[in-house]
């Protein structure tokens, strides 16, 4: 069986065992990864004969409607909850502030147990099954899994093969170890089907979203001697519900980039900014300068001016990384 070192694996094992009333979040604007690793671990403490609910900030992206138990996702109102929980499982969140409205679920009763794989993950809950020797915090929900003896259904197997490979990048990206190559391996023998899920995650765009690629192409530029790619999308690109276009990994496909920037308007003037880098360069650090977060190769933060300041800010500042 495949495994990695989880010091407090034994103290996330009486977490699950002990409690009977569980809630399972995730980060706002929660991803691939989270959607389905809750759902996965939510399968798992039922088949514990626990009550377990997944309870997100904020609905999560249509792109993974294809995840058995997807119907059964909660959307967490912006009123305080009935009821407090008694024990919450975060998933994929390095800090309790990116829990959101989730926070309203939490008082001095709950227990936390955090899953979570990042490099600025901060141990805020009671146990922490945290290390940055994972590629995804569903590889985790795996490793939880088979420490507590669960057998994997096809369903399941599928909800963590698609969190997997959505963190990886389909098995690409530096995160990926060997013990997840296992791991991958195991989940096929289990039944998750590859073909169906990368098919499902990668292809599994609307016509909008990929004309709105288009006009992110069209406004790819270069800059620092062409090793930084700027794409860039306005308020006025993003409005009208199509949302979630996942632009910045394009710009590394330029051979001379070294680094690949994606500017969002959310709102106007708001911008959500997405880096990634080839080796060498931790944009993590250059996230972190503007109060975001991430990974080494793949960061984020947010900013606020005219695209041209926003711009300039980042470009001073990846400057000093190249
Ligand atoms: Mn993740």
């Amino acid at each position: 069986m495949p495994a990695i070192d989880l010091p407090e694996l034994p103290a996330a094992l009486a977490f699950a065992r002990s409690g009977k009333n569980f809630v399972l979040t995730s980060h706002i604007n929660c991803d691939g990864d989270g959607v389905a690793g809750c759902l996965a671990l939510q399968t798992i403490l039922r088949s514990l004969g626990k009550e377990a609910r997944v309870i997100l900030p904020d609905p999560p992206n249509l792109q993974y409607n294809f995840l058995a138990g997807w119907e059964g996702i909660e959307t967490a109102a912006a009123q305080a909850p009935e009821r407090k929980a008694e024990h919450l499982i975060v998933l994929d969140c390095p800090s309790l502030t990116r829990i959101g409205v989730i926070k309203e679920y939490v008082d001095e009763g709950t227990r936390v147990l955090v899953l979570d794989h990042h490099q600025d993950s901060q141990p805020f809950g009671h146990v922490n099954l945290t290390t940055t020797k994972a590629s995804s915090s569903s590889e985790l929900v795996y490793h939880l899994g088979a420490a507590l003896g669960y057998q994997l259904t096809p369903a399941v197997a599928e909800q963590l093969y698609m969190g997997i490979l959505f963190d990886t990048g389909g098995f690409r990206y530096a995160l990926t170890t060997p013990v997840t190559l296992e791991v991958g391996a195991q989940l096929v023998r289990a039944g998750a089907r590859l073909d169906f899920v990368a098919d499902r995650l990668f292809n599994n765009q609307s016509l909008p979203v990929l004309k709105l690629l288009g006009r992110a192409l069209e406004s790819l530029q270069l800059y620092c001697g062409d090793r930084v790619a700027v794409v860039h999308l306005s308020h006025a690109d993003l409005d009208g519900g199509i949302g979630h276009v996942d632009v910045v990994n394009y710009g590394l496909m330029v051979q001379s980039v070294e680094i690949s920037v994606a500017l969002k308007e959310q709102t106007p003037g708001q911008y959500r900014v997405s880096l990634r880098s080839r080796e060498r360069i931790d944009v993590r650090a250059i996230a972190a300068v503007f109060d975001g977060g991430g990974h080494t190769r793949a960061a984020g933060c947010r900013l606020e001016g005219s695209t041209d300041k926003v711009r300039a800010q980042l470009l001073a500042e990846i400057a000093k990384h190249l």
